[in-house]
């Protein structure tokens, strides 16, 4: 049955906590709202836009720039990235960080938990005939809305043949001041410098921003922070199943040429990503599966606030 705003809403609307609308030409996003917090989630892309716990301020940044028309890429939320990261070598003409972000995911599931907090579940299927991605394989993501926020993508290879897949949740965080935040976590881990064409370093301390800032951050597991001094709060980055943290900032100039972050938006944005990327991409074999898992959540301990 095709999804449109009244199947929607009908069969998968949950009284008070979850809602159905059209951003113009048919674009459809799901409305979030608890006691603990507010989300929209857009179905292309099973594509979060907006998370804002209670008494909070927006930890997801979007693009006062952002558009929203089918097929096209939304600056800012959550972008699904897969099955590849980045653009393929072998392929350069390919749409980058993959086909799911540009492309209408199925509904599955919506709920609210007996704690209040409110489920929502996707699905993008693709087939041995799958432009660009050859693969019997389902893509699910999992996105429990509380005063945390839980997404679980699992890739499940239906076919009979291995694949790869390259993955990131690219996620785009609001910090008050890009100068005064700083991600912790990354200390001692390799990583690859886009910006220097993917040269190999070792991350010494944490990480502060003063320039473009484009690194692929390698076998790490651990929990990442994004300290921001200007709002006084900590974001908390826990993961599994991703051995890669990618940490992205456009600085001024390169986001004047993407033109659509808004006046001077790098300045209170910052991509923090939980991904598989580059050495880390995911072998899947015959019907097996594969799940990167992701928690946030914020704590105001923010002591120094220079
Ligand atoms: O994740 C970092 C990155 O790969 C950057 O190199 C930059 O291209 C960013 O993603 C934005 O990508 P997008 O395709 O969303 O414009």
């Amino acid at each position: 049955m095709k999804q449109d705003l009244a199947v929607l809403n009908e069969h998968y609307a949950v009284n008070g906590q979850i809602s159905f609308r059209e951003l113009g030409d048919g674009f459809i996003v799901a409305d979030i709202q608890n006691s603990y917090c507010t989300a929209s989630i857009a179905l292309q892309g099973a594509h979060l836009l907006s998370w804002i716990p209670a008494n909070e301020q927006p930890v997801i940044w979007l693009s006062t720039d952002a558009c929203f028309s089918e097929g096209k890429a939304i600056r800012g939320g959550i972008p699904v990235c897969w099955p590849w990261f980045g653009t393929p070598e072998s392929e350069p003409s390919f749409p980058a960080h993959g086909l799911a972000r540009i492309t209408r995911w199925e509904l599955t599931g919506t709920a609210q938990l007996d704690d209040g907090r409110s489920r929502i579940s996707f699905r993008l299927t693709t087939t041995a005939d799958t432009s660009m991605w050859q693969h019997p394989a389902i893509c699910e993501l999992c996105i429990t809305l509380g005063n945390t926020l839980e997404m679980a993508l699992t890739t499940s290879n239906l076919g009979t043949e291995s694949f790869v897949i390259g993955q990131a949740l690219h996620s785009y965080f609001v910090v008050g001041d890009i100068r005064r935040a700083t991600v912790h976590g990354l200390d001692g881990r390799p990583y690859l410098d886009k910006l220097e064409g993917f040269k190999r370093h070792i991350q010494n301390g944490p990480l502060s921003f003063d320039v473009e800032t484009d690194r692929v951050y390698l076998q790490t597991a651990d929990e990442c922070r994004i300290e921001d001094r200007a709002l006084r709060r900590t974001i908390h980055i826990d993961k599994t199943g991703s051995a890669s943290t990618v940490v992205w900032n456009p600085w001024r100039e390169h986001a004047a040429k993407m033109g659509n972050l808004g006046e001077d938006g790098y300045l209170t944005m910052l991509c923090v990503e939980s991904a598989n990327a580059a050495d880390d991409v995911v072998h899947i074999a015959p019907g097996c599966s594969h799940t990167l898992f992701v928690c946030y959540r914020i704590t105001h301990d923010i002591t120094h606030v220079s």
